[in-house]
């Protein structure tokens, strides 16, 4: 073993020179995934920066539809030998359709809903064509409406709705049947040609093209109308995705291009807004409302500029309009709980603005609440939540409050206050008092000077986002606007774009996920849909883990206590599912859950009854234990850990071949339907056992189950080496080397997990073959997760050949086919989901440090095109802070802080270096640049 020189520091450590932490733009915001988020782990903004009108989109994290309600359906469990027996003789079809009968969770409203929907169409019926063409209130519509009328400005609208329009019948067709293209309608139809029915069709995948008969037909102009009935989600005529042109009316066998165009002036009238609720598995995050402000002033705008500085977590957003410099700043404060607006013009008296709330809930209202305040009213449609939310203003102007509005007039600045509360308590709990907390918090904050509320502002976030730093090194890049970058990156040319990027997802997991919180969802905290993309919740087969990914390792060990307070209670409500379904003791979760801790299998049988949600959940537990060396933590989650390992000891079954422990029914996560015995499971378990068995062993409890669990891990399938070299992914070696699904569950083990290690060389090189034939390619998440295997592979390249991907522009014209970011830099999954921007920056530092193993890893994935950099406040485990310095791909300076005092084992370039250390202490290693040799002088 080579001597190192180390020795004790007494000084700080130098910080590593920081790239300009901000992003920015020359326009304002056209779009939702342009706007820039702030977020306080609670109240969340999106912050567009208009010129004659601002946009501010916020969310509360506890507006979501659904109610406390349970979940597993009881009777399932006596199912479980069925199903069981049925894969076991490979009847996969035959014991999805038995589990989708009996083994999914209870949907919320599945026991009223076919009733209601009968009666609710048949109200729908007593309405003729006539008398809907009759009603008043008809108005103009654009279509189609790709993305659902929502899209359209019918946010939120379910129902039914008959749209209008015509078409011109040449002459040459007198005589001839038509056919009319209508494309695809969500979610039933029926279609009517002068006052005739010509067709009838429901479900969203289907085409209609209906028969028009020559009789149903006039010379000259031909009238269409379409009862379109949406029960939920969006809704409305959105055929554009094809070939063939729809919207056409053509002589039946003709070709359709050969047709003539319906009238683009379509007229739509809303029959029924009010369709039953729909059955659902789970509740979605909902947006809360708008803050629009309107400015008087017009006039000529220049030197316009909208960043935010994730530094402090401040928004700002400048300008000259009429002579006058206007300049917005914007924050959301954690310690007042604000969402906070201050405005200023250069000249006094020269602002002048209207302030209004809104909101897409189509139960709204908006009140004055004093002379200075103007409240908002909400409550969801499906569900038991109502939230409030106040707006108050402070301003050297005129100040007027209506009920739906506030004016401002000839002022110098004024300060908006955003507070806003829901009545949701807890999981089974929706008790709350809104108008009573918002009102607790605006009284708190309306003492508080401007300057105040930002300086506490900025000293509540610094702490949690300074001690890490990183440099990748700079280029002219640098200097351009944010959405420019994007367009021009490559990590040659703007290598502090993806410095930019970590610590962009370092301040999205601070601004999302704060101590007495909930987790950030799917959107993080941000969502401005009814109906977002599924649901906005959590999924737990990769991305609520995948969120929390940096969290310990980039230093924001803080921003995990959402986690494990939801997971406390999730592992209460799952309990009633272990036993409904299991028949076993301890908790289970699927691959879902939401606010409510649903834990239940949700969808559909061939993707939904996948059991390891609750054991993968635990493994950030342990992490954070390893990372924090926190007894006390660890004391305090012991019992999560310890009631998800007695389920899996429950469930697991001998596989009667082969005689290993098998987790069945399961399923490898949205890949090939329900099996008995995925890879992914028995590493998940595995590393449940082992890590459950050495957590009783530090707290020193439950010898006995230790025993069993260590037994149970040592029984279960192994990881298998399959004809293709690749690692299978089944308990069959049935893996297809040409698949590229998205999901890559079987490479758990390598990451997040710890059940395959260099320790065995062979599995790590099938593990590694089976990502190679995955390829390059994916959604979001599925990137970023690429980026820490290939960092675990220990190839920096091509973890950067993958990191660069991730940073390639959503939008470019044809719409995103895979991952990229949108100008904000948020992940396009695509749409946005959080989880790329979270599992990328995570895949940044695993590239950097590793100490999964035992040891750490000092830049063990260093990319080519990284040859100079300095990162400050890495963490790793055994409670070690880590800054390093390298130039010319070689490291040459590594500082150590050692927090828990234990022994300090340091790999680099092949060598090791093992040290003891003192609670506290600080340790050099000097010139390493060798590679772990002695210093020389
Ligand atoms: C899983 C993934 C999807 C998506 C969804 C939220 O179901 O397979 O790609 O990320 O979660």
């Amino acid at each position: 073993m080579p001597r190192l020189l180390f020795f004790l520091l007494l000084l700080a450590l130098p910080a590593a020179a920081q790239q300009p932490l901000k992003l920015w733009y020359a326009q304002p915001a056209e779009k939702w995934t342009d706007a820039l988020p702030l977020g306080n782990g609670r109240l969340g903004g999106m912050v567009f920066g208009g010129v004659a009108q601002e946009h501010i989109q916020f969310n509360e994290a506890t507006l979501w539809t659904g109610r406390p309600r349970p979940y597993a359906r009881p009777g399932a469990a006596p199912y479980l030998p069925q199903i069981r027996q049925l894969l076991a003789e490979g009847k996969q079809a035959e014991a999805e359709q038995l589990a989708e009968q009996h083994f999914m969770g209870l949907k919320d409203h599945e026991e009223t809903y076919d009733a209601e929907k009968a009666a609710w169409l048949q109200k729908l019926r007593a309405v003729s064509v006539a008398q809907a063409l009759a009603q008043p209130g008809w108005k103009p519509l654009a279509i189609p409406t790709p993305n659902g009328w929502e899209s359209a400005g019918l946010e939120g609208l379910d129902g039914a709705v008959w749209f209008r329009t015509s078409f011109d019948l040449p002459a040459a067709w007198a005589g001839k049947d038509l056919t009319l293209s209508l494309g695809r309608i969500r979610d039933a139809d029926v279609t009517y040609v002068n006052g005739q029915q010509v067709g009838t069709d429901e479900g969203i995948s289907k085409k209609r093209r209906y028969r028009v008969p020559a009789a149903a037909l006039r010379p000259g102009r031909n009238e269409v109308v379409v009862q379109v009935i949406n029960y939920f989600d969006k809704g409305g005529l959105i055929g554009v995705k094809e070939k063939q042109p729809v919207f056409v009316a053509y002589p039946e066998g003709a070709a359709s291009e050969t047709g003539v165009a319906l009238d683009p002036a379509w007229q739509y009238w809303v029959q029924d807004a009010n369709p039953p609720l729909a059955p659902s598995y789970q509740a979605s995050y909902q947006p809360f409302g708008d803050l629009w402000l309107d400015f008087a002033q017009t006039g000529a705008v220049s030197g316009y500029r909208r960043e935010l500085d994730i530094s402090r977590a401040v928004a700002r957003t400048t300008y000259q309009q009429g002579g006058v410099a206007f300049t917005r700043e914007y924050f959301a404060s954690a310690p007042h709980q604000t969402l906070v607006t201050h405005l200023t013009a250069g000249t006094k008296g020269k602002l002048t603005f209207t302030a209004r709330l809104g909101s897409a809930h189509s139960q709204r209202k908006t009140y004055r609440l004093d002379d200075h305040t103007l409240a908002l009213a909400v409550q969801v449609r499906d569900g038991v939540l109502r939230g409030v939310s106040y707006l108050r203003i402070f301003s050297d102007g005129n100040i007027t409050v209506t009920d739906d509005q506030i004016r401002i007039e000839n002022a110098g600045n004024a300060t908006l206050c955003l507070v806003a509360a829901t009545n949701f308590k807890s999981y089974q709990d929706a008790s709350g008092q809104p108008e009573q907390r918002a009102q607790l918090v605006l009284d708190r904050t309306s003492k508080v000077l401007y300057e105040d509320l930002r300086t506490a502002h900025i000293r509540d976030y610094q702490p949690l986002f300074n001690p890490f730093a990183l440099d990748l090194g700079h280029t002219p890049n640098e200097q351009l606007p944010t959405d420019r970058r994007i367009q021009n990156f490559s990590p040659a040319a703007d290598p502090g774009l993806l410095a930019l990027y970590l610590q962009y997802g370092r301040y999205l997991l601070i601004s999302s996920s704060r101590a007495g919180g909930l987790p950030a969802n799917l959107q993080g905290l941000w969502n401005e849909s009814l109906t977002p993309s599924w649901g906005s919740k959590y999924t737990t087969n990769i991305n609520l883990e995948m969120n929390y990914w940096p969290a310990e390792v980039l230093n924001l060990s803080a921003c995990t206590t959402p986690l494990f307070k939801f997971l406390d209670e999730a592992a209460q409500a799952g309990q009633a599912t272990a036993k409904a379904h299991y028949n076993a003791p301890g908790w289970v979760l699927h691959h879902n859950t939401d606010i409510w801790a649903g834990t239940a299998p949700i969808n559909a049988a061939n993707h939904g009854i996948w059991v390891t949600g609750a054991a993968w959940l635990c493994q950030p537990i342990w992490e954070h234990y390893q990372f924090t060396q926190d007894r006390r933590f660890l004391r305090d989650h012991y019992p999560v850990l310890k009631e998800a390992a007695r389920f899996y000891a429950s469930f697991l079954v001998k596989d009667p071949r082969t005689g290993w422990l098998i987790s069945t029914p399961s399923n490898s996560p949205e890949h090939g339907g329900l099996v008995a015995g995925p890879t992914m499971d028995h590493q998940i378990i595995r590393e449940l056992f082992k890590t459950t068995a050495e957590a009783a062993k530090v707290l020193g409890v439950d010898a006995d189950l230790q025993l069993e669990w260590i037994a149970k891990a040592s029984q279960l399938a192994p990881n298998q080496i399959g004809r293709h070299g690749q690692l299978q992914e089944w308990l069959e070696d049935k893996d297809d080397p040409a698949d590229t699904h998205r999901h890559q569950s079987h490479l758990w083990g390598v990451f997040p997990g710890t059940d395959i290690t260099w320790n065995e060389p062979q599995l790590m090189q099938a593990a590694r073959t089976s990502l190679t034939q995955r390829g390059d390619g994916g959604t979001g998440w599925s990137l970023a997760w690429k980026v820490n295997l290939w960092a675990r592979f220990r190839d920096g390249d091509h973890a950067l050949r993958i990191l660069e991907k991730l940073l390639s522009p959503a939008e470019n014209g044809t719409g995103p086919e895979q991952g990229g970011v949108y100008k904000n830099l948020f992940d396009a999954h695509p749409p946005f989901q959080i989880d790329g921007n979270f599992g990328g920056a995570a895949g940044m530092a695993e590239m950097l440090l590793q100490s999964q193993a035992g040891a750490l890893d000092l830049l063990p994935a260093l990319p080519a095109a990284w040859p100079t950099g300095s990162v400050r406040g890495l963490r790793a485990r055994g409670g070690f802070v880590v800054d390093l310095k390298w130039a010319g791909h070689k490291l040459q300076t590594v500082a150590i802080k050692s927090e828990a005092g234990r022994e300090c084992v340091v790999k680099y370039g092949g060598k090791e270096l093992r040290f003891a250390t003192k609670p506290g202490g600080m340790y050099k290693l000097a010139d390493v640049g060798a590679g772990l040799a002695p210093a020389r002088r």
